[in-house]
């Protein structure tokens, strides 16, 4: 199957779940006016993005069980894709709050949810609502499998872990007082390990491995040992691109310079600095004006961050290969379902 047509079988699963939980409100006698903003703020915060997140679901399912999306018949699909969209709504649920947070302006190459016609704060509760959808999805059709309380622990780990990297990420990141002095490389590998690496390589994973029945504890620690670390990678990107990347590339207008945030790049720029450099930093990072802003980012083109990105980016992408390499295969863990998320991770520009 064409990477097209498991996109668009994908997303036909998503258009199933939106109408089952509009019949959940409709029960509720929910009037109609507020049935259609569920509605659209499930379909304007859900299925726009890359949906790396939830095929890895389907697809490392696949992996483990050694069939392929088309071998399965409709029924299976749907439920392997489900806990896949549950991730989805997880993180549309994050991304609706974040960018209120960070103060966004632009997602998935349009107007941030909060920014979009008639909504603003409404979306607070918006995000609270596709938290909650994720649960009654999930009773409404894992409430009599063995393996339901492992998935509700699971996401509830793995969302308080989130909150927690996005607090260290947001108190880190003073909105009026720069000191970079409260930045550290340490920190940093806590901020993204946690608001990242969790929910995005660590959650599709143990999903599927916990719905194949590969769930030993020396497996899940086999995975998360490298989902991690691969993780912590991704975010590096996303740090990376946010200041590199064009808006057009990545779908969103950076804002990590202005918000003062403790990225990697800032990182890697204040262990390079002289004195004059370290002033410019600590006069122009945490601004909110475009000035201020491309001052910095012509300093870190100066510093050679960007080569330094790409070395980094080599060095850590190998080590990962030789820990793959290594993953012990006896008790049904594939190798292949790491190497998978590495290939799609390895050397992306948005
Ligand atoms: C986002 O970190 C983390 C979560 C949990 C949404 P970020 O603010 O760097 O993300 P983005 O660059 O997409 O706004
Ligand atoms: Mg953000
Ligand atoms: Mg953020
Ligand atoms: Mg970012």
């Amino acid at each position: 199957m064409s990477k097209e047509a498991s996109r668009a079988r994908f997303i036909g699963v998503f258009d199933q779940l939106v109408e089952e939980l509009k019949e959940v409100l409709v029960g509720y006698n929910m009037p109609q006016e507020a049935v259609d903003w569920f509605v659209k703020n499930l379909d304007y915060n859900t299925p726009g993005g890359k949906l790396n997140r939830g095929l890895s679901v389907v697809d490392t399912y696949c992996i483990l069980n050694k069939t392929t999306a088309v071998e399965l018949d409709d029924e299976k699909y749907a439920k392997v894709a489900l806990l896949g969209w549950a991730i989805e709504l997880l993180q549309a649920y994050f991304l609706v709050a974040d960018d209120m947070m960070d103060q966004s302006k632009t997602r998935r190459g349009q107007p941030c949810w909060y920014l979009a016609e008639g909504v603003g704060n409404i979306a607070i509760n918006d995000s609270f609502m596709l938290e909650g959808a994720i649960y009654v999805l999930l009773k409404k059709h894992f409430r009599n499998d063995s393996y339901y309380v492992d998935l509700l622990d699971l996401f509830h780990e793995v969302t308080f872990k989130t909150e927690l990297g996005q607090l260290l990420d947001l108190v880190t990141a003073d909105e009026y007082v720069v000191d970079l002095d409260k930045f550290s490389l340490d920190k940093h590998s806590f901020i993204v390990i946690f608001k990242t690496a969790y929910y995005s390589f660590y959650l599709p994973v143990a999903l599927a491995m916990y719905m194949s029945g590969i769930n030993s504890a020396e497996d899940l620690k086999q995975v998360q040992d490298i989902l991690i670390p691969l993780g912590e990678y991704f975010q590096i990107q996303d740090d990376f691109l946010d200041c590199f990347g064009t808006p057009e590339q990545i779908g969103k207008i950076g804002t990590d310079i202005k918000d003062n945030k403790c990225s990697w790049v800032i990182n890697q720029a204040l262990s390079r600095v002289n004195k004059e450099q370290r002033e410019l930093l600590d006069n122009n990072y945490g601004k909110k004006d475009d000035v201020s802003e491309q001052k910095c980012k012509d300093l870190f083109k100066e510093l050679g961050i960007e080569q330094v990105y790409h070395d980094y980016e080599e060095a850590v992408v190998a080590k990962l290969r030789s820990q793959i390499e290594k993953v012990d295969e006896s008790r049904g863990l594939k190798k292949e379902v790491l190497s998978a998320f590495l290939a799609k991770v390895y050397k992306r520009s948005k």
